[in-house]
């Protein structure tokens, strides 16, 4: 039965953490997976979740299912976090939560909700984007296309996207980063976000606004500019939330789909549905990551403490963007890397060509995505001058 099935590689990404354990050079720098590192490269547990995590273990009375759309508190605790403690949209109640297993889960949730309850839609994502949105729209049976996003000298193409953006047809899907975009770390300005709105509202598109780093960008309100802007000034918005980054936990599986619509009655109509489209998938989320965030959320002290965590993750890249630069300086490349600092979150579009990053990798053990994406965080004071070197020695 099995014998006509071929073996496909793993994913480019994820490899990059297999290839870079095996390396058994002592200066080795694992620039490759989107996980946040602190100086001594490792992926700590926040110490509010930490907190948080004490106190469940000491109160939790049953494990017993929570629901297809998740803990209430859970999704009490992300809207506003998301949309704005007094946002206009919470009040008049067009926002729907759904707890899912990460931002990947809300994603397919969303993928399912669109290919089932829109089902003539296509779907645009940038140009490049996350390797995963082509895999989960597709996987959906969702007509996939691009609009540019970079141009040749590696800068953001906001006309180009634009232009792109104006000739999808009405009502289609057009997928956008809310900050801190992956891979390219090119962010809209406030001025940007209101210009896509206004084509995104002529062209009457469906905004799916992906928001995996919120407060790695500017802070948790700042990285919010595009997503409130949308959801006040729109009757429909998707919004997929992760907290595996803002708090660090990656494995607990713990993401939120938003669902916007015009008025309360059409929320709990589309609500209805992505409860289905939960319960086909996987039934009920998995509970712990969700009530490790609403216990934070839910008590002012932890939430002081994890936002000042956040905020310390969120300035150590930002300081190692502007040092990055500074520390080729001494080579003559510090304006060609320039965009290093002038792009949010954990990524970097770095303008390296593939083979370059080849070299990184094969004679100085510097592990990166071979588009030139490096995740920032994997950067340290201690490695920066060794990374410097090896990328003056590879622009030679
Ligand atoms: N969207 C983007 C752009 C991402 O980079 C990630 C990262 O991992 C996700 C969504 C999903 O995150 P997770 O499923 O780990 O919450
Ligand atoms: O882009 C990244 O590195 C993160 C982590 O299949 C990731 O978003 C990468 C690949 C993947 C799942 C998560």
């Amino acid at each position: 039965m099995f014998e006509h099935i071929e073996r496909v590689p793993g994913d480019a990404i994820l490899g990059l953490i297999e290839a870079f354990k095996k390396d058994t050079n002592p200066q080795k720098v694992d620039l490759g997976v989107g996980v946040y590192r602190d100086e001594n490269g490792t992926t700590p547990v926040m110490r509010a979740v930490k907190e948080a995590e004490a106190r469940l273990l000491k109160n939790e009375t049953t494990k017993t299912y929570i629901g297809s759309h998740g803990a209430p508190e859970y999704g009490k605790a992300v809207l506003p976090m998301v949309l704005g403690a007094s946002s206009p949209v919470l009040e008049a109640n067009r926002a729907s939560a759904t707890q899912s297993p990460g931002g990947t889960g809300a994603l397919r949730l969303a993928a399912d909700f669109i290919a089932a309850q829109l089902p003539d839609k296509g779907i645009w994502v940038s140009d490049p984007t996350w390797p995963n949105h082509l895999g989960i729209f597709s996987a959906a049976g969702i007509k996939l296309q691009k609009y540019p996003y970079v141009d040749a000298d590696n800068r953001l193409d906001f006309d180009g996207m634009l232009a792109a953006i104006k000739q999808i047809p009405q009502g289609d899907v057009v997928v956008l980063h809310a900050c801190c975009h992956n891979p390219t770390g090119f962010d809209l300005s406030q001025q940007q976000w209101q210009t896509v709105l206004d084509v995104v509202r002529e062209r009457q598109l469906l905004p799916l606004i992906d928001f995996a780093y919120q407060g790695f960008g500017a802070g948790l309100d700042e990285d919010a500019y595009g997503v409130r802007l949308m959801a006040e000034q729109l009757d429909e918005v998707i919004i997929t939330s992760s907290c595996s980054k803002n708090f660090g936990i990656y494995c607990e599986r713990t993401g939120c789909l938003i669902m916007v619509a015009k008025d309360a009655e059409q929320m709990e109509n589309v609500r209805s549905q992505v409860a289905i489209v939960a319960r086909e998938n996987y039934s009920n989320p998995p509970a712990h990551g969700g009530s490790i965030v609403s216990e934070i959320l839910h008590d002012p002290e932890l939430t002081a403490m994890w936002r000042e965590e956040l905020t310390e993750m969120r300035d150590r890249i930002n300081t190692l963007r502007r040092d990055f630069v500074e520390a080729l300086k001494p080579y003559g490349l510090a304006e060609k890397y320039a965009c290093v600092a002038e792009q949010q979150g954990m990524f970097s579009y770095t303008g390296l060509t593939p083979e370059q990053v080849d070299r990184l990798r094969d004679e100085f053990g510097i592990y990166m995505v071979r588009s030139g994406r490096a995740n920032v965080a994997g950067f340290s004071h201690a490695n920066l001058p060794y990374l410097a070197k090896a990328i003056a020695a590879v622009n030679d």
